[in-house]
């Protein structure tokens, strides 16, 4: 059990610090939780109009330290407490992060350093709000983007003061994406976490559902969306849906249908960033798509920001949806495990995504995705289902043994790990892998 007083007031110095700073360069990791962090901090200098730079990165190395000797003050944004090297760096240095700390250099508001689980029980943009205690919706997205949810602990304190601050509202929903921004029939027909076979991709199967539980599709001329539903029609189209995957799936694909949804109030209506889920999706897309500064540009409302990123959006989408169709088709199995090899089909960027959006329902067996780098070595994505991982099954652990035998470099969590190797070891590799698990 963490000490939360003792984080708070590290957070409190974290602040004193920020505020000593006159320009500093902010850097930040750029994933969603990444581009939430950094953006909490960059409104934060904007409203004490401090002048600031801001650079992304996909990695915190010792080249791009080295290049900052010049610089006299930094703030790190979702890295830096896992950079040993950093304790060269002179001048002031404020590092907001969760990741595990190799180093005790500089001011670091880390949940780590106080006892609480920075892969659980808060995110970097988590720790950014309750350092600055602002854009509490932010912290919230951050969180959901590393996958911390059940909210617990440090994460359940800071949704409480969002929902105190009316910033954000729970609720018990169904899952999919486009709950604002899709049209009903495109909002089943692209279902794809999960994924609802004879649904998902079948658009005459989902006209043919909403019209045998009456519900119309358009109010005057506009295409209503899940949230226009009255609360009648909601709780048809969302038991409808259970009894398909039900007997169609199985029981516990069914329940993993609805959860707890947490609608942001304070952006812009009937657009993803009301839901921080979809919030969450849309800043992957912008960091995964080589424009994280977009995502910024989405998290500080500039104007027009969001259309751009939308339009990434979509893109991106289309992207998992080919891929998670071609895995559909494709997929292998290879007795202990399920095998995708999409080399040239799916992008290494999102063949994590693919593999971990696969059907959860029947699922009983690891998955194991490959596909190419922009170096022609082969990028590895493993996926457990939380089942596995309660029954020992370490994914991570296995993942950099087997990619070391092979001299290639992996690693993880145990629900979700990855490695590359040298394309020729392949083979090798898949007798290593499947020996250990
Ligand atoms: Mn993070």
């Amino acid at each position: 059990m963490g000490n939360v007083q003792s984080f708070f007031s590290r957070c409190e110095e974290a602040l004193a610090l920020a505020s000593r700073m006159e320009n500093p360069l902010l850097i930040y990791h750029y994933d969603c939780d990444g581009i939430a962090c950094g953006s909490i901090i960059a409104g934060w200098l904007e409203s004490l109009k401090k002048p600031y730079d801001m650079l992304s990165v996909r990695k915190l190395d010792e080249e791009l330290a080295q290049s900052l000797g010049q610089r006299k003050e930094l703030i790190l944004a979702d890295v830096g407490s896992g950079s040993a090297f950093l304790e060269q760096l002179k001048g002031d240095v404020l590092i907001i992060d969760h990741h595990q700390p190799a180093h005790k250099a500089h001011l670091q508001a880390n949940p780590h350093l106080f006892g609480f689980d920075g892969g659980s029980e808060l995110s970097a943009a988590g720790c950014a709000y309750f350092v600055f205690r602002q854009a509490v919706d932010l912290g919230i997205v951050g969180a959901v983007g590393d996958i911390q949810q059940p909210f617990c602990s440090l994460n359940r304190l800071m949704l409480e003061e969002a929902v105190r601050q009316g910033a954000a509202a729970i609720s018990t929903d169904l899952l999919l994406f486009g709950k604002n921004s899709r049209p009903l029939i495109q909002f089943l027909e692209y279902a794809d976490e999960p994924y609802i076979p004879g649904i998902s991709g079948n658009r005459e199967n989902c006209i043919r559902l909403l019209s045998e539980l009456g519900i119309e599709l358009k109010e005057n001329e506009n295409w209503r969306t899940y949230y226009d539903l009255k609360p009648d029609e909601k709780r048809r189209l969302v038991s409808a849906l259970a009894d398909y995957v039900s007997l169609r799936v199985s029981p516990e694909a069914a329940c993993q249908l609805t959860g707890e949804v947490i609608s942001l109030s304070r952006r812009q209506p009937h657009t993803e960033l009301c839901d921080a889920s979809e919030f969450s999706t849309l800043l992957n897309a912008c960091g995964r798509n080589g424009q994280p500064q977009l995502g910024v540009a989405v998290c500080l409302s500039r104007p027009g920001a969001y259309e751009k990123a939308q339009a990434l959006l979509a893109e991106h989408r289309r992207n998992l949806r080919d891929g998670i169709s071609f895995a559909a088709q494709n997929i292998q199995d290879l007795g202990k495990f399920l095998f995708l090899d999409a080399r040239g089909v799916i992008a290494d960027s999102i063949i994590g995504v693919v593999a971990g959006m696969l059907f959860i329902g029947q699922r009983e067996k690891p998955i194991l995705a490959i596909s190419l780098d922009e170096s022609g070595k082969i990028k590895l994505s493993a996926r457990a289902t939380r089942k596995l991982v309660r029954q020992g099954l370490n994914l991570g652990k296995i993942l950099s043994e087997s990619s070391l035998a092979v001299g290639g470099v992996g690693g993880g969590h145990n629900i979700a790990a990855g490695a590359t190797i040298p394309p020729e070891r392949l083979d090798e590799f898949l007798l290593e892998f499947s020996k250990r698990l």
